[in-house]
């Protein structure tokens, strides 16, 4: 009989036999293998964590203990202990149930997460306030080996480190990032692993333990001495032990057993934080994900039996054009180097990594770190190339300002993932790339409508002397409109795709395919929209902006971005300083975070579809011509 229907919520779970327990994690990887089939979603790391949440859920008393999941994109199995296999079926779909935790679906997820290495610094704050308020509970933070190359992990461990402050950390090591997970520490975790000899959980949990002053039933009678005389001789963990953590383990994160006990004993000790290191497959029971961890990563819907994707598009993403151009670029000029914060093949540098080894560098999850490394390798002469998601580039918001536009550095970043982005929802989305970017005094910031555009505007970066963002949508949008005057991208020119004399329409990125398209039902309408395309955000085109304001034609700026802040508010600012005396009406994202779901459900519900623009656009132009033209 399936035991998996009968679990809802942890108590279920704490009920079972080990037998049982067997059971259930066969049942909760078919479900897992299943529903990622179909709606796509992050399928190895979910595979490889199973037992380890299981083993949580037995020992640990959520949601009163609180257990907080870095990035959170291994929580299905919890997600499917705690009440919610029902919506499990809809997982990433629009209203239908988060590929990350998210406190609205359930009380179980403590935080709605995305983005790495935050759960040590969100656990200690948790920690913190159940001792102001002096409440017991646990609270367990799981982060795995990818994570920890964040330097965040170590600012919130030196900090709880240096306290008596009872908090459990649990390091799921499975040697991997989204690749082959990198740098000192990760060679450090194998060490840690090497060393251990595999002798035995419980002797080695013995072990441990023993090194612990004054827990639960285990207290040694001499356990101070013995700690004492242990520590002088043991370096298993001393990173963690320096920081002020006691480490135990490593521990196979396959054995529900092994690891309920460890927990167990985890919750005795009141006095100083725990580092459990446990060790895990990634992909562990689905065979090809074993053998191809990075690939199954993250994934769109595939085929059980054989791995490949139920819909081949054979499209090239905009994340692989940006990444040839690179190539090319660095073929031509020795100074390029590239970067990657673990994300090599997500940005499309994996043929650049090949090429040019010895000018690739994969500095792990630590964005920050990149953008000032960069500036060091500009200062020295070379061409650095960062690409990185718009959305996690946020985290080094500051390294932009004060590491490389301050000192006014020819860095450049790609900025890929800009707009909305889908299935992984408000974690993911780029809408804030123009409001974040776009005030910063030095910065090039470009926008290219399509495929041929990034080509271009890879290559007329190189020719820039200051830093420079290139931004672009996730999806490589095949080039569909010619500029009116036949020129190429360029640094403060934007292109006119469409005459049209009765209004204005400024637009960049995905939004000029939508423009355009709008352009043609306003058409229908006896409306004649002029469409130009802003690929440079900042600078703008003095001369087109000179133009706009003189001509006193309505402009509508849409964009698939933040509106606050926006490039329509700049434009629309400048229009008025030159005088424009005709409405500038801004399309964009209002100020909220959007859901997930497919594209074209998320663009049509922040009104951006081409036929709502067109509709948008209309009634705006209609009410202002009522007014005005006679
Ligand atoms: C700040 C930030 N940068 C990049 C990513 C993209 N990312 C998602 S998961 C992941 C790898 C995480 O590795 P690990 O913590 O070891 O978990 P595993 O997938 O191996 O289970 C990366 C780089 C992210 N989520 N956040």
């Amino acid at each position: 009989m399936a035991i998996l229907p009968e679990i809802h919520g942890p108590q279920d779970v704490k009920r079972l036999s080990p037998e049982a327990c067997g059971q259930l994690a066969t049942e909760l990887r078919q479900t897992i293998i299943d529903t990622v089939s179909r709606q796509g979603g992050h399928l190895a790391s979910n595979l490889g964590d199973v037992e380890l949440i299981i083993a949580l859920h037995r020992a640990f008393d959520s949601p009163r203990d609180k257990l907080v999941f870095d990035v959170g994109h291994q929580t299905y199995a919890h997600k499917l202990l705690t009440g919610r296999q029902e919506q499990f079926s809809t997982l990433r779909s629009y209203h239908g149930m988060s590929g990350f935790p998210c406190h609205a679906e359930s009380e179980h997820d403590l935080f709605d997460t995305g983005h790495s290495s935050t759960a040590i610094s969100m656990a200690l704050g948790l920690a913190r306030a159940r001792d102001l308020n002096h409440e017991d509970y646990h609270v367990v933070a799981v982060v795995g080996d990818g994570a920890m190359t964040g330097g965040e992990c170590y600012e919130a461990m030196n900090d709880a480190g240096n306290g008596h402050n009872r908090l459990i950390v649990i390091l799921n090591d499975n040697e991997m990032s989204i690749s082959q997970n990198v740098g000192a520490l990760s060679n450090y975790f194998k060490h840690l692993r090497a060393s251990a000899s595999w002798y035995g959980g419980k002797k080695r949990l013995r072990r441990d333990l023993e090194r612990i002053p004054l827990i639960g039933t285990h207290v040694a009678n001499a356990a101070e001495k013995f700690k004492n005389m242990v520590k002088s001789v043991v370096t298993e963990g001393a990173l963690f032990e320096a920081l002020g953590f006691r480490y135990l383990g490593p521990f196979d994160g396959h054995n529900i057993d092994e690891m309920t006990h460890v927990f167990e004993e985890a919750k005795q000790v009141s006095d100083m934080p725990l580092l459990i290191h446990v060790i895990t497959k990634k992909g562990h029971g689905y065979d090809l994900a074993e053998r191809q961890p990075e690939k199954f990563h993250g994934v769109a819907p595939f085929r059980v039996e054989n791995g490949l994707k139920r819909n081949q598009s054979g499209k090239e993403s905009a994340a692989q054009v940006a990444g040839k151009a690179l190539v090319a670029l660095g073929a031509e000029d020795k100074r390029v180097v590239a970067i990657t914060a673990a994300m090599a093949g997500g940005t499309g540098l994996t043929d650049f990594s090949t090429y040019y080894p010895d000018r690739f560098f994969d500095v792990g999850i630590a964005e920050q770190h990149a953008v000032s490394m960069a500036a060091g390798l500009a200062r020295a002469g070379m061409r650095p190339y960062f690409a990185v998601y718009s959305t996690f580039l946020q985290r080094a918001y500051d390294q932009i300002v004060h590491d490389v536009c301050l000192q006014n550095l020819p860095v450049c970043i790609l900025s890929d993932h800009a707009g909305l982005v889908g299935d992984d929802g408000k974690t993911h989305h780029g809408v804030l790339s123009v409001p974040m970017l776009q005030s910063i005094p030095n910065l090039t910031l470009l926008a290219p409508r399509d495929t041929e555009q990034i080509r271009q505007a890879v290559r007329a970066s190189i020719a820039l002397e200051g830093p420079c963002v290139i931004q672009y949508p996730k999806d490589g949008i095949e080039p569909y409109a010619r500029s009116l005057d036949g020129e190429g991208l360029a640094v403060g020119c934007w292109q006119r795709l469409r005459e049209g004399t009765n209004a204005v329409a400024l637009a960049y990125g995905r939004m000029t395919k939508h423009v355009l398209l709008a352009a043609e039902t306003l058409a229908g309408q006896g409306i004649e929209l002029e469409v130009i395309d802003c690929c440079s955000i900042k600078p703008m085109d003095e001369v087109c902006l000179g133009r706009l304001a003189k001509e006193g034609r309505p402009v509508f700026t849409v964009e698939e971005g933040e509106l606050i802040g926006g490039f329509g508010a700049e434009a629309g600012r400048r229009l008025s300083d030159l005088g424009l005396r005709a409405p500038v009406v801004t399309i964009g994202i209002e100020n909220r975070f959007i859901t997930h779901g497919a594209m074209d459900c998320l663009l049509e519900e922040c009104g951006l579809m081409p036929d709502q623009l067109a509709a948008r656009i209309e009634r705006a132009y209609r009410g202002w011509e009522n007014e005005h033209v006679r």
